[in-house]
């Protein structure tokens, strides 16, 4: 029987609604869920691509044992059992450090995971814990706990209502956006300018978002600090700091006046690429805008001097008054609070309580830097990593270094992998723990609704129930947890509490989390047992949880959400402040010491010489990261890992369209082919990441075909951001030679 199933796109973080119309297990057809009150229908061509991720033969649907043989499937107690013992008794002779665990960028957009993964981090209690958040947005993270006093309180462009949207680093109409979730952001950029508003674009490329914005103006690779820095500086010499209803919860604006005064635009023009009247009039263009939204996103966060950057694009929201009003950054207030929830047990942030061993590289949220990873597995010496856990990862591809990775992986005493396919990272593995893919569990967004330009919530139930002898993220990170914990146990009693968190998780189910999560948040009956919790500890949890979930139904709850398959639109963003500040005074620091110490750190701006070519990243709309490559729909047509290179670099170096040509920097070097393109700024290349996937072992039929090369093999893990360690992705001083002889085999384009 043919039937319709509404479900949320979980592949970007635009969180789409999408109509998938099925017979049993069998997709007929995805399309966009017009009845869902916030993506209206809209969707990109990654959403149609669900149901090859569904269907593809390459997928594992079960736990596999690496054997001389080969991979072997084995039973999930056999599999879990064996990876609880390796990694406890590795840990037992090396000690706790020994063993290294990476989540992985879908790890975000899987709610059970995320339930599933405190526990399980608290089990191995290593502190070589590592994310694609140090290849991505630590640098926001870091500035909205030094400003905010949370890590997770991002402001996020109010975009359905500002006049004067600026992004800088971001191409939205590839990405869907990013700590911004903005369905159908090209529908909504669109209206501003009808409603008489500028969209504004700065960067190094003339990108999708850039072809439709009203202004674009390129910028030198990693010099976006000094633009920003010289913004600011007009806005206090021109008198146009005007911070607003703020004012009164302000510190530091004085000394900020301080810090920027010698930052003008002059001194910055030739390094910035841009003209100092460009520069002074991007600075009166955001004061005299009647509400603007200023917005940096990858291209800001994974270059040079990223703390500083992130920092100033928040300040300067604060100085324009465009912080917490209509039109401006905006703090979303989600149904399913995380940012509130993660308070209560006192985590809402840190920076460098301890240091990593080999590097000295300082501790963020708990992690260490990914620019550590291999060298942390290769340096002998206590505490040196004997064993890895990836989750949801691919860092071999991912991560600055990959292939020096890709070697460190090889000498590990033990890897686990928890992941459905045997990618470029997961072939290493010891043991693959692959859990339901996308449609075979239920979708829920706990992050992505609190980064939401509209306050939204919904929960969406799997497409099909869970095949036969399957096991959800939730599922399989507990039964870790479980195992790892009664290994450890010493005693009767503690073995029986474990028992017992065990039976409530299990019981509790992801659903249950879910509901209680929604109960204690603003639009739920919760807020007092919120309060109970925090002065109580996190630890009475279990006892309270069940209080709330058979208590009052005044409020929000799963049940009534699940009665809504559409989703519930909870009204637009509302001004929070104080209310919402976790600084101990609930005012904002502008400069804390932190930054006033990296500003002093920041070298003179200095002109880039001219054969110089500095080397950028690209996302395209039908690519996510290093995953969906095995999509034959995704990928068919033209080659997209290829050089982008400016028709004049081309001319001087002697390269045709088409041509290969060899990249390299003292990591190494790739070769692939160029693509002409007046889009991009002269003396700038762009290689998108996430491709490489003809190595030995990979069984991604599709990718391995269009195989392309691995951009992180060429960027070393030794150029970090001076503050934090975080990679540096984006402005890779990099040589472009014409390859000998040999003409690419597929054309560019
Ligand atoms: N289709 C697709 N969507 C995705 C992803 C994907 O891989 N594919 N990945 C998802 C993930 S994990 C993330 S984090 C988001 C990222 O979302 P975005 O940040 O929007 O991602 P990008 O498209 O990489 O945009 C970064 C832009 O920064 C520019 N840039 C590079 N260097 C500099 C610089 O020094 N200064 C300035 N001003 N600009 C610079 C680049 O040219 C590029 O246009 O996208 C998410 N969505
Ligand atoms: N040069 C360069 N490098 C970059 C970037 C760049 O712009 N330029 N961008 C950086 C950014 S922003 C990010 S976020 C990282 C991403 O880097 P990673 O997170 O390391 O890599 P992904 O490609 O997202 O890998 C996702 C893996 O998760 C698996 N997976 C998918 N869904 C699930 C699930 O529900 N459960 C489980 N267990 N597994 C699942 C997939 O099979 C895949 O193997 O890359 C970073 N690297
Ligand atoms: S923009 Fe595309 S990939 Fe992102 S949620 Fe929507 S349909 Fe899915
Ligand atoms: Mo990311």
């Amino acid at each position: 029987m043919k039937q319709t199933h509404y479900h949320t796109c979980n592949l970007c973080e635009a969180m789409c609604g999408i109509e998938i119309e099925h017979r049993g297990d069998e997709i007929l057809a995805i399309r966009g869920d017009k009845d869902d009150p916030f993506s209206k229908g809209h969707i990109c061509p990654k959403a149609v691509a669900l149901q090859d991720l569904h269907h593809d033969p390459d997928r594992l649907r079960h736990p596999v044992k690496r054997t001389a043989d080969g991979w072997v499937p084995i039973s999930w107690d056999e599999a879990l059992d064996e990876t609880a013992r390796r990694l406890h008794n590795i840990q037992e002779v090396h000690g706790k450090d020994s063993v290294a665990l990476y989540f992985g960028n879908p790890t975000a957009h899987n709610h059970g995971a995320l339930f599933t993964l405190l526990p399980f981090v608290k089990a191995l209690r290593s502190r070589q814990r590592y994310s694609a958040t140090s290849a991505d947005q630590l640098p926001h993270m870091l500035a909205a706990w030094q400003l905010f006093g949370h890590q997770a309180l991002f402001p996020i462009p109010d975009v359905d209502r500002t006049d004067y949207f600026l992004i800088i680093g971001g191409n939205p109409l590839a990405s869907n956006g990013s700590i911004m979730t903005v369905p159908d952001v090209k529908g909504r950029l669109k209206a501003i300018q009808k409603r008489g508003g500028k969209v504004v674009v700065i960067d190094p490329r003339r990108t999708e978002t850039a072809k439709m914005a009203d202004e674009h103006h390129f910028v030198r690779p990693g010099t976006d600090v000094y633009l920003l820095l010289a913004i600011a500086q007009v806005l206090f010499e021109e008198l146009l700091v005007a911070p607003g209803r703020l004012d009164d919860i302000l510190d530091g604006k004085k000394d900020m006046a301080r810090l920027v005064a010698n930052w003008k635009p002059e001194k910055v023009a030739e390094t910035v690429g841009l003209p100092a009247d460009a520069i002074r009039k991007l600075a009166r263009d955001i004061a005299a805008a009647p509400r603007a939204a200023i917005y940096s996103r990858v291209g800001v966060t994974t270059s040079a001097h990223s703390t500083l950057s992130a920092w100033l694009v928040y300040v300067i929201n604060i100085l324009t008054g465009n912080l917490d009003r209509e039109g401006g950054v905006m703090f979303t207030k989600p149904a399913f609070d995380i940012v509130a929830l993660g308070a209560l047990s006192g985590d809402t942030g840190s920076f460098d309580r301890y240091r990593s061993r080999v590097h000295g590289y300082p501790e963020f949220g708990g992690e260490f830097p990914v620019t550590t990873l291999a060298d942390e597995m290769l340096t002998p010496g206590k505490g040196q990593v004997k064993a890895f856990v990836s989750h949801a990862g691919n860092p071999v591809l991912s991560c600055p270094d990959g292939q020096k990775l890709d070697q460190a992986l090889n000498n590990l005493d033990f890897m686990v992998s928890i992941d459905f396919y045997i990618n470029e990272t997961t072939r290493h593995a010891d043991i693959i723990l692959p859990p339901t893919g996308q449609l075979e569990h239920a979708q829920f967004d706990p992050i992505f609704q609190a980064v939401a330009v509209r306050n939204v919530v919904k929960f969406t139930p799997a497409l099909v129930a869970k095949p036969e002898g399957a096991l959800h993220d939730w599922e399989i990170l507990n039964g870790l947890t479980t195992r790892l914990n009664r290994l450890r146990a010493r005693d009767r009693k503690t073995r029986l509490q474990i028992a017992a968190t065990d039976r409530f998780v299990r019981r509790l189910g992801d659903r249950g989390l879910v509901d209680l999560g929604l109960r204690l948040g603003p639009y739920g009956t919760g807020g007092k047992v919120l309060d109970d919790l925090r002065r109580n500890g996190l630890h009475s949890l279990p006892k309270v949880a069940w209080k709330v979930l058979r208590g009052e139904r005044k409020g929000l709850t799963l049940k009534k959400l699940l009665a809504e398959p559409h989703g519930i639109d909870l009204g637009p963003l509302e001004p929070m402040l104080p209310e919402r500040l976790f600084t101990r005074d609930q005012r904002i620091n502008l400069v804390p010491a932190l930054y006033f110490r990296a500003l002093q750190g920041l070298p003179a701006p200095k002109p880039v010489a001219p054969e110089q070519m500095l080397m950028i990243g690209r996302r395209h709309i039908r690519s996510n990261n290093s995953w969906m490559h095995n999509s034959q729909r995704l990928v068919k047509g033209k080659g997209r890992c290829n050089a982008m290179i400016h028709p004049d670099d081309a001319k001087r170096l002697a390269v045709a369209e088409g041509d290969d040509v060899v990249v390299s920097t003292p990591s190494g070097t790739i070769t692939l082919p160029a693509w002409l393109c007046d889009d991009i700024m002269p003396g700038v290349i762009s290689v998108p990441h996430g491709w490489g996937h003809d190595r030995e072992g990979v069984q991604l039929g599709v990718a391995r075909k269009v195989a392309g090369q691995s951009v992180n093999d060429i960027i070393g893990s030794s150029r970090v951001e001076a503050v934090t360690a975080m990679a540096q992705l984006n402005g890779i001083p990099v040589t472009v030679e014409p390859a000998k002889g040999a003409k690419s085999r597929k054309k560019a384009g």
